[in-house]
């Protein structure tokens, strides 16, 4: 799954993409170097942000699905009903919810009623205040419990289980610590019977695992090995923003697996 953020503000692209034409075509390239599909966002969720208006996020990604329609697949990252309403009609195929319908759960019904796919992730507390002071018992089985929860409340809205993948949201809520163990404990994840989604793509947690504590981003290389470990732990769908060399380094895993 590539990633393409029409924001100012993403963490690790913001403004890169903000002009519609620049997004189509980093979208347009994913998918030529092998992405599956391409996750459009239109709000950035990183620590720290207060959220955009409907009318704002609608103006963001409008342009970018209605050119895209047809051409490459996609998944729309969204916590607004509306905003993925309008994508399913532009031909979205999956949506990609953080809040896993905690926020507007009349979501999960648009999901249902258009039969789409969609990605239900766990995150402790809000983006404004979530990397503020996170705190588990057991990280990897309250993370587990939490994706239960949440699909059957969209499976009683009408999604069918068929349609769900699960993400422990690596980073969202979550210290460095907790991130590393969700990926070394998969496992416990993959017992709830779905794909499972990993974005850790050039997160802080990266950066500050190889060696700078300051970090606010990780680099490739670190990038590149946590999507090939979560790959080799059962992931199935890697959220990335460097598409090429991670199709390269999962196409190479894949042959020695
Ligand atoms: N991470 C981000 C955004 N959406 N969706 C899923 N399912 N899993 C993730 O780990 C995930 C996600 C954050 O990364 P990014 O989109 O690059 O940044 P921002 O939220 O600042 O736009």
């Amino acid at each position: 799954m590539g990633v393409v953020n029409v924001t100012p503000d993403s963490f690790s692209d913001g403004g890169v993409h903000l002009d519609p034409d620049v997004a189509i075509a980093a979208a347009r390239r994913m998918f030529e170097d092998g992405a599956a599909i391409v996750d459009i966002g239109g709000e950035s969720t990183r620590p720290g942000s207060d959220g955009v208006s409907l009318d704002e996020e609608l103006r963001r990604v409008l342009p970018v699905l209605e050119r895209l329609q047809g051409d490459v697949p996609v998944s729309i990252d969204t916590a607004k009903a509306e905003v993925a309403r309008r994508a399913l009609e532009l031909g979205a195929e999956l949506v990609n919810d953080v809040t896993a319908f905690r926020s507007e759960p009349a979501l999960a019904e648009v999901c249902a009623a258009h039969d789409a796919y969609v990605c239900l992730m766990h995150m402790q507390g809000e983006p404004r205040t979530m990397q503020l002071d996170p705190r588990y018992d057991d990280v990897a089985s309250e993370v587990t419990a939490f994706l239960e929860e949440r699909m059957m409340f969209a499976i009683a809205r009408g999604v069918r289980e068929d349609r769900i993948c699960l993400d422990p949201g690596i980073g969202f809520g979550k210290t460095v610590e907790h991130n590393v163990e969700l990926l070394r404990r998969l496992d416990v994840l993959l017992a709830l019977g779905r794909p499972i989604l990993i974005g850790v793509s050039r997160k802080s947690s990266l950066g500050r695992l190889a060696g700078d504590p300051e970090a606010t981003t990780g680099p490739l290389g670190a990038s590149v090995a946590a999507a090939v470990a979560a790959y080799e732990r059962g992931a199935t769908i890697l959220r990335v923003h460097d598409v090429r060399e991670h199709v390269d380094a999962l196409a190479v895993a894949r042959a020695l697996a």
